[in-house]
């Protein structure tokens, strides 16, 4: 059987990272695409770059996307690239849908157009829920999303069930709650605290700047995520999953743990700060990962606490490493 090919949009962030890693596992070709960029930013996939293919294109250029598709012939496309911060959503509303709405559209059309066989994937965010109709939160359960970002998500699922239902494409939906990691980029809240912990623990910093302490999340390991992708793309009816961990804690109670982990009390450095706070804010994310664990057996395979660690050691490391 000749060896399968798979397009990665996003292969520079975290989560491309981690599923480019798993597709050559499972003995895929993988081809990544990449914006241009004045100096190339490959941190999360140098060990990797080798491997795989790596390739120009743009979410916001049309014919590039076309072009990748003739070119590679993949079978299966994970479509990851987005802007994906929150707040910056509300300071660059119109490019958050540019890429993160539009996008989506581009890349379906392209699907459409070059080889409706191909198996897409859609990164759709629990961020759609936002003020939640229901707890937990299900693929059932209504949207009402609170960011621009989140509205943007809303749009790029719609779009992608339309075209499963318009143009009989293979193309999943998977509405996955937060993950994290060591390669997780260091706006985003848990890799602030794990980070600063780590720099506290180390002498380098003296306090940590938060936001809303009180918000919560369900949070997993990026690396369990990605295989929840995988596993919507293979044989089978397409179909939109929710993927979580079926946990909630607090940005406060995540605080408690790393600070814990270094034996340190959060209380004592960290400083609430208005800066940080969100126009509109998501309060409480829970979901329920019945559907994707019966219908496709997937289960996360690392914890709450096991994460705040694995996160505080890395950074822990790193630290060490750039100081020495
Ligand atoms: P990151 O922010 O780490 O990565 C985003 C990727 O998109 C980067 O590779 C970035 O490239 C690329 N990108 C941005 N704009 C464009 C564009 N116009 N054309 C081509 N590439 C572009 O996100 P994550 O890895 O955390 O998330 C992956 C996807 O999953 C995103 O769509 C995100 O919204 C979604 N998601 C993430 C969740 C999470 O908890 N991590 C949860 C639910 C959904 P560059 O390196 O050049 O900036
Ligand atoms: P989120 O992740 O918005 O859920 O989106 P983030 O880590 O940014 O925020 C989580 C919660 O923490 C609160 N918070 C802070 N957040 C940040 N970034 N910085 C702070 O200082 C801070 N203090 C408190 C926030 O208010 C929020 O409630 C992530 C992204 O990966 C999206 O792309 C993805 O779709 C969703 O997860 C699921």
């Amino acid at each position: 059987m000749s060896q399968k090919r798979a397009l990665i949009t996003g292969i520079t962030g975290q989560d491309g990272s981690y599923l480019a890693e798993f597709l050559l596992q499972q003995g895929y070709k993988v081809i990544g695409m990449v914006r241009r960029t004045s100096t190339v930013n490959f941190d999360r996939i140098k060990h990797i770059q080798d491997d795989i293919e790596v390739v120009q294109g743009d979410l916001l250029d049309q014919s590039s996307l076309i072009e990748i598709l003739r070119d590679y012939r993949p079978q299966e496309v994970y479509n990851l690239a987005a802007q994906s911060f929150v707040p910056t959503s509300w300071k660059q509303p119109v490019l958050t849908g540019e890429f993160t709405a539009l996008g989506v559209t581009r890349i379906l059309e392209a699907v459409r157009n070059v080889d409706p066989t191909i198996r897409f994937y859609q990164a759709s965010s629990s961020e759609m829920f936002g003020k939640v109709q229901e707890v937990p939160q299900t693929e059932k359960t209504p949207f009402y999303p609170r960011s621009p970002y989140g509205v943007a998500k809303v749009y790029g699922h719609w779009i992608t069930v339309n075209y499963r239902e318009s143009y009989n494409l293979y193309a999943c939906s998977g509405i996955l709650f937060n993950h994290e990691s060591p390669r997780r980029g260091l706006e985003f809240v848990t890799h602030k605290i794990t980070h600063a912990v780590a720099k506290i623990k180390l002498g380098q910093a003296k306090d940590l700047h938060l936001g809303n302490l009180d918000s919560k999340r369900d949070w997993g390991y990026a690396g369990d995520y990605v295989r929840a992708m995988w596993l919507m793309l293979q044989p089978g009816q397409p179909d939109d999953y929710v993927v979580a961990s079926g946990e909630t804690h607090s940005v406060r109670e995540f605080c408690e743990l790393a600070f814990d982990h270094v034996g340190l009390k959060w209380e004592q450095y960290v400083v609430q700060d208005p800066a940080f706070m969100r126009p509109a804010e998501v309060d409480h994310l829970i979901g329920n990962p019945a559907k994707v664990s019966q219908v496709l057996g997937w289960k996360p395979s690392v914890s709450f606490p096991q994460l705040v660690q694995m996160m505080v050691d890395a950074d822990l490391e790193t630290l060490k490493k750039d100081g020495a």
